[in-house]
């Protein structure tokens, strides 16, 4: 039997276990439990500008597709194994004087981006991606942040407008975070959009390796952004913790599930330092806003380009069902000779 053996049929049902949809996603777990299978190891070189392959795998027709076969499979058992993979907000705690307050704990670690092969990290909270924060259009929004690291941090609110003082550049705008001290960030949201917030310090190392997050500002008047019924962030990454779509690697990447008729939104945000052009199979995706900003008019493509800082907000009308690839098409981010592996997931449309 071979991958293609695992019929449409199967992996829907399979998919539809338990599950809901968009943030309302079932906790079937508390994180990935299925047996961890070998996941190439790869390793890209910023400085090269490209991904370094991976090393060619050796051995028959046989053994190649088994590995294949077995990354699709373990992305089939591991689906609903992961709830946090698509987050959901960050709850503020609300202040007297009216602010929503979140508090930000940087600390050093490791994470699971493949189960059982944990990286060098550096964390918000515990997580990578850090939490996500959600607020809306007008709120005043206080974000502590502390630092319990090794080395200094501070925190940028990319593509918020916020005051000078705030916008978290060492010897620019603010001292050092250092480690063992706490800064508090004030402002208020004036514009509405996909943005993200991260480490401004030793940034290349602080960023990759976990320390950023969403920041989404909604829109005070809902009626300005499409009506949807699910709404995802993928958080791009391929430098510190490696490939990754929201700190995963697939196979331990969670798909997106969707009903026949749905149109969902997926936020693109690039926190890594090379271009993902992110490829939907099956349908178009419909892209309406950059950097948080709405286009003049949407338009249609296949193949998004993802720079890094970037943000793209789409909208995908699931019009036909079936499970449809959905990946970074520089294949070296995607695919070996061992399998897929990194910036792979999968979009589920339920007939
Ligand atoms: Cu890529």
């Amino acid at each position: 039997m071979t991958a293609k053996t695992i019929s449409r049929r199967k992996f829907l049902t399979l998919a539809g276990v338990g599950l809901g949809t968009g943030l309302g996603l079932a906790a079937c777990a508390t994180g990935p439990s299925v047996t961890p299978i070998a996941i190439p190891t790869f390793t890209p070189d910023p400085d090269a500008g490209m991904a370094t392959p991976v090393p060619g795998a050796t051995g028959s027709v046989e053994d190649i597709d088994a590995m294949h076969k077995a990354g699709v499979e373990t992305f089939v058992a591991n689906i609903g194994l992961d709830p946090t993979f698509w987050r959901t907000p960050l709850t503020p705690a609300t202040a007297a004087d009216g602010f929503k307050v979140f508090e930000l704990t940087c600390t050093e670690g490791s994470w699971d981006v493949t189960p059982g092969q944990p990286v060098p990290a550096m964390l918000y909270n515990g997580v990578v991606p850090g939490p996500e924060i959600r607020v809306t259009e007008g709120d005043q929004v206080r974000v502590i942040c502390h630092n319990n690291m090794t080395q200094s941090t501070s925190i940028h609110f990319h593509g918020v407008r916020v005051p000078n003082a705030m916008d978290g550049v060492p010897f620019i705008t603010q001292d050092p975070i250092r480690p063992g001290e706490t800064f508090t960030y004030e402002f208020t949201v004036t514009n509405p959009g996909s943005h993200m917030y991260h480490s401004h310090h030793n940034a290349a190392e602080q960023v990759t390796k976990g320390l950023m997050g969403a920041f989404i500002i909604e829109p005070k008047d809902k009626s300005v952004d499409p009506a949807v019924d699910a709404d995802y962030v993928m958080i791009l990454n391929d430098a510190g913790i490696g490939l990754t779509i929201n700190g995963r690697g697939f196979p331990y990447t969670q798909p997106i599930i969707a009903k026949l008729g749905q149109t969902i939104r997926v936020r693109y945000m690039n926190e890594g330092l090379m271009v993902h052009p992110m490829h939907l199979h099956g349908m178009p995706q419909s892209v309406f806003a950059r950097d948080g900003y709405k286009l003049p008019a949407p338009f249609l493509c296949d193949t998004l380009t993802v720079a890094p800082g970037e943000r793209w907000d789409v909208t995908v009308l699931c019009d036909d069902p079936g499970v449809w690839a959905y990946h970074c098409h520089i294949l070296t981010h995607a695919e070996s000779n061992h399998g897929m592996f990194g910036m792979v997931t999968a979009l589920v449309v339920q007939a």
